[in-house]
């Protein structure tokens, strides 16, 4: 049977013999009564990394940013973010539903960042008539920018306008540790002037679950608070935890190589002629398709056991991970390389 090569996402992957042990093996407690010594560790450590003073454990990016924009606004308020952000596009308006804000969009560049004076036009000051824009979120690397890795310089300056307007400053950094590789820089320095990070360990980190999000311990004790109104009080979560500390060890130090197999890819697709790929800075190939239709050549890439995501009418995306080796670029670039011919164009 052929092997297939999954890369509609760094989610995908599954957790290695290794992990499985270690989460078979961890203490545990209840996390709710906040005594479960794994996830305390593991908390500890993420605070570590993001440079943040205090963290908390969640279920999922989404819940995390959910939770980040219920603990930086109240509602009513409204919330600046990029239009093509992830909380804007794929988190079911839940900033709206349940966090009751409004956001306001601002454009985001191809790079992944925005334009700080446009934060300084939109930024509102609450009056008899308009609400108050009272954060500003931000995404490191931008999942729908092709993976792109924003500076430390772009971040620092856009939390900087932002704070000058009073702005909170909220960095959903699901994959902030492929920035940091990609950038030579820490993921503590790029999310510094960031009043808050979040940061997942089920995308690249190889974890089966989990996300964490730091800040400051009053402003993560407010988001505890959330998390548990939201249903994301977790009992045992010692076991997911154990995974996310067994990743932090060991996985973390891997996403360049994951980089270095996506620009492969993207030079091997750019080559065979269909299609347009980005430069992947990270572990994310956005390509367009340039010719025959998009669904046409996803259904040929399944039929040969290549699994990849629509990203737009006639955009694809591949994203490689931990579960993905050189060899299996190789093996899925000939594959492709087969089925031109029999696609039509
Ligand atoms: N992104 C998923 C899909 O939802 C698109 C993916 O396959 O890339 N922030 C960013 C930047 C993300 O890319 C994602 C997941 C999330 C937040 C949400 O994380 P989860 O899936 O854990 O809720």
């Amino acid at each position: 049977m052929t092997r297939v090569i999954d890369l509609r996402s760094d989610t995908v992957t599954r957790p290695s013999e290794g992990m499985r042990q270690a989460m078979a093996a961890a203490e545990v407690g209840d996390d709710v009564f906040g005594d479960d010594p794994t996830v305390i560790e593991l908390e500890r450590r993420a605070a570590g990394l993001s440079g943040k003073a205090a963290a908390l454990f969640l279920p999922s990016g989404t819940m995390a940013n959910l939770v980040a924009v219920m603990s930086h606004t109240r509602p009513g308020d409204e919330i600046l973010l990029g239009d093509q952000s992830h909380i804007f596009q794929y988190e079911l308006g839940g900033a709206a539903r349940l966090a009751g804000t409004m956001t306001g969009t601002l454009t985001n560049f191809d790079d992944g960042s925005l334009d700080p004076d446009q934060v300084l036009a939109a930024a509102r000051t609450e009056n008899l008539h308009s609400p108050g824009s009272t954060l500003l979120c931000l995404e490191n690397t931008h999942n729908r920018c092709g993976g792109a890795a924003v500076s430390k310089k772009a971040t620092d300056s856009l939390a900087e306008a932002a704070h000058s307007r009073g702005l909170s400053v909220h960095l959903d950094g699901a994959r902030i540790f492929n920035a940091a590789a990609a950038l030579g820089i820490s993921a503590a320095a790029l999310a510094e002037n960031c009043d808050s990070v979040s940061f997942c360990l089920s995308k690249g980190l190889g974890c089966p679950v989990g996300s964490v999000l730091c800040g400051s311990p009053e402003f993560i004790s407010i988001a505890r608070r959330n998390r548990k109104m939201l249903g994301g009080g977790m009992r045992q979560a010692g076991i997911l935890a154990a995974a996310g500390i067994y990743a932090i060890d060991r996985n973390l130090q891997r996403l360049a190589a994951d980089h270095e197999n996506a620009r492969l890819l993207a030079d091997g697709l750019r080559e065979l002629g269909p299609f347009r790929p980005n430069t992947p800075q990270t572990n994310i190939v956005v390509a367009d398709v340039v010719a025959g239709r998009l669904n046409d050549w996803l259904a040929a890439f399944e039929r040969e056991g290549i699994l990849a995501v629509a990203f737009g009418p006639q955009r694809m995306r591949l994203v490689t991970h931990l579960d993905v080796a050189r060899a299996d670029i190789d093996e899925a670039l000939s594959r492709i390389q087969r089925m031109i011919g029999a696609v039509p164009v």
